[in-house]
C-alpha cells in the first residue's frame, strides 16, 4: 500500500509516540525529527528527497555500505527456512554455529569461543557477569571491579552504562554501580601538555598500574577499552599505549577486555582493533560491523583460559532468546563474505584510510582545527577556539553543534562530539564521495569561523 505521509506527518507523529535514543525530547516535540526513508551505497535520502552523504556509516556501523542485495537475499533465504530457534538447552541452528566458527578464523589467535548477543550494550553487560562469573570459579572471588577509561562508550544498559566514562551518562541515574573505576583517556592533544606522543601514551597507560594498585590487585577483575574510543571523540591513542595496557594487565592477572563494537569488521585496517595496535587481549565483544547493521546481532569473544573456567562451572545461568539469531547470524556470515571478498579490510589499510587522512589533514589549515585524529575508516577534526594555546570551544559556545549543522544544510552527515567533528564512513566510500566529503566540511569550517569570527 502507497504511504501517502508527508514529512509533517511523520513529525507530528514522532514527537506524539516515539521517545528518541541520545536527543533532547524538545526536539522531536517541536517537529525536528529527521525522517530518513532509503539508502544506497554511502547515500541516504530524507522524506523530502534530500540525498546526504553519510560520514558517519548510520552509527559507525553500515561497513559494507546500504542496498546489498546479498544479504537481503540471506535474509529472505534464513526467513523462509527458519525465522527463529534459540540457542537455549542444548540447540543450535547452522547459522549461529557457522558464525561462532567464522569467527574464529578472524579473531586474535586463542579468542575461538563465541557467545552471541543482540547488541554492544548486552555483550559488554554479559562481559561483567562472566569475568566475574570466571574470577569466582578461580577462587578469587573479590576480584570484581572493572577499570576503564574516561570520555569511553560501552552501551546503556545499566553495567555497561557503569563502564561508560562520560558523566552525563552516570548523571543520569545517580552515578555508577559499585565495583567500576575510571582512568584517564590516552588523548595526546588535549592532555599531553609538553610530553611527546610516545611518552604520553606510556603515563596514560601507566595510570592503570598506579589505579589496580590503589585498588589492590586482589580486587580488580578486568580492564576494558575501545582501541580507539569512538564515541569519545575518535581518540585513537599514542603506539605505546596498548602494549603498556596489556604488561600491566598480564603483571597483576588482570583480564584484558578490548571492545570491538566499532574497530571490528575492518575500520582500523585490520579484522579488529586489537590486531591494528598488537595486543591480544582475554575477552573481546563486536557488534555493528558484525551485521553492517543490518540486523542486529553483537558477541563476546573469549580466550581458552575464560571458556573452560566457565565451562567447568556446570549449568551457566546467562542468555537471551536472540542469542545467535538465525536470521541475525545469516546476514552476518553474508556480511562477513563481502568485507573478506571485497577485501574492504585491505582496502581501509592501504586505500580509502590514507586517502581519508590525508584529505582531511589539508583542513587543518583551517584557523579553527586544532587537531586531525583517527585511523584508517575512523576520523576526528578538534575545533580549537586559539591553535597557539589550544584554548577550547566551551559547551556553551558550542562549536561543534554548529559546524555539525553546517555540515548537514550541505548534505553531509557527521558527528559532534563536543567540540569535535568526527567521522566513521563506510568502507566502500569512493575517493570522489571522500573529495566530495572534504569539500563539503570545508566549507562548514569556513562557515563555523566566520560565525566564531576566527579571523
Ligand atoms: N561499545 C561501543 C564502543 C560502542 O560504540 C556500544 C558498545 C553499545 O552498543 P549498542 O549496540 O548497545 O548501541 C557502542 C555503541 C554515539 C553513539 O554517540 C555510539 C554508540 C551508541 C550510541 C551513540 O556516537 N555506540
Amino acid at each position: 500500500m502507497l504511504d501517502t505521509r508527508t514529512t509533517d506527518d511523520w513529525q507530528a507523529l514522532d514527537g506524539a509516540h516515539h521517545v528518541h535514543s541520545f536527543t533532547d525530547p524538545a526536539l522531536i516535540a517541536s517537529g525536528k525529527t529527521r525522517v530518513v526513508v532509503r539508502g544506497e551505497g554511502c547515500q541516504i535520502w530524507d522524506s523530502d528527497g534530500r540525498r546526504f552523504l553519510d560520514g558517519m556509516a548510520g552509527l559507525w556501523c553500515v561497513n559494507v555500505g546500504y542496498g546489498r542485495q546479498e544479504l537481503i537475499d540471506a535474509v529472505t533465504r534464513q526467513m523462509a527456512e527458519l525465522p527463529f530457534y534459540s540457542n537455549h538447552f542444548q540447540s543450535t541452528t547452522p547459522a549461529m554455529t557457522a558464525l561462532a566458527h567464522r569467527l574464529s578464523t578472524l579473531t586474535p589467535e586463542g579468542l575461538d569461543h563465541f557467545l552471541f548477543t543482540s547488541s554492544g550494550s548486552e555483550a559488554n553487560d554479559t562481559v561483567v557477569r562472566m569475568v566475574r562469573y570466571f574470577w569466582k570459579l578461580q577462587g578469587a572471588p573479590r576480584k570484581r571491579i572493572f577499570i576503564s577509561r574516561t570520555m569511553a562508550y560501552h552501551g546503556s544498559t545499566l553495567a555497561a552504562a557503569s563502564l561508560c566514562g562520560l558523566p552525563h551518562m552516570h548523571a543520569m541515574d545517580g552515578g555508577t554501580l559499585p565495583d567500576f573505576a575510571h582512568i584517564v583517556h590516552p588523548h595526546w592533544y588535549g592532555l599531553g601538555g609538553t610530553l611527546g606522543k610516545d611518552e604520553f601514551g606510556l603515563q596514560a597507560a601507566q595510570a592503570l598500574e598506579q589505579r589496580i594498585l590503589e585498588l589492590g590487585p586482589e580486587n580488580v577483575a578486568a580492564f576494558i577499552g575501545e582501541p580507539v574510543q569512538g564515541a569519545g571523540g575518535v581518540i585513537d591513542p599514542p603506539s605505546t599505549y596498548w602494549p603498556e595496557i596489556q604488561r600491566i594487565c598480564r603483571k597483576y592477572d588482570v583480564l584484558l577486555v578490548a571492545d570491538e563494537v566499532i574497530c571490528g569488521f575492518g575500520r582500523t585496517g585490520s579484522w579488529f582493533g586489537a590486531q591494528t595496535f598488537g595486543i591480544t587481549p582475554d575477552v573481546m565483544t563486536m557488534a555493528k560491523g558484525l551485521s553492517s547493521g543490518y540486523l542486529p546481532i553483537a558477541a563476546v569473544a573469549m580466550n581458552r583460559r575464560v571458556f573452560e573456567t566457565i565451562s567447568g562451572g556446570g549449568h551457566l545461568a546467562h542468555g537471551y532468546t536472540y542469542s545467535g539469531h538465525p536470521v541475525a547470524s545469516a546476514v552476518a556470515l553474508a556480511n562477513i563474505d563481502i568485507i573478506a571478498r571485497e577485501g574492504l579490510v585491505d582496502r581501509v589499510r592501504e586505500d580509502i584510510g590514507p586517502y581519508l587522512h590525508e584529505t582531511l589533514a589539508r583542513l587543518t589549515d583551517s584557523p579553527i582545527v586544532g587537531e586531525k585524529r583517527g585511523i584508517g575508516a575512523l576520523a576526528a577534526l578538534q575545533l580549537i577556539k586559539n591553535k597557539a594555546t589550544r584554548e577550547p570551544f566551551t559547551v556553551e559556545e558550542g562549536a561543534g553543534i554548529f559546524c555539525r549543522e553546517a555540515c548537514y544544510a550541505r548534505g553531509l552527515i557527521v558527528r559532534a562530539v563536543g567540540q569535535s567533528i568526527v567521522l566513521s564512513p563506510s568502507l566502500v566510500i569512493t575517493h570522489a564521495e571522500i573529495d566530495e566529503l572534504a569539500e563539503k566540511l570545508a566549507d562548514a569550517l569556513e562557515e563555523t569561523v566566520r560565525h566564531f569570527r576566527l579571523l
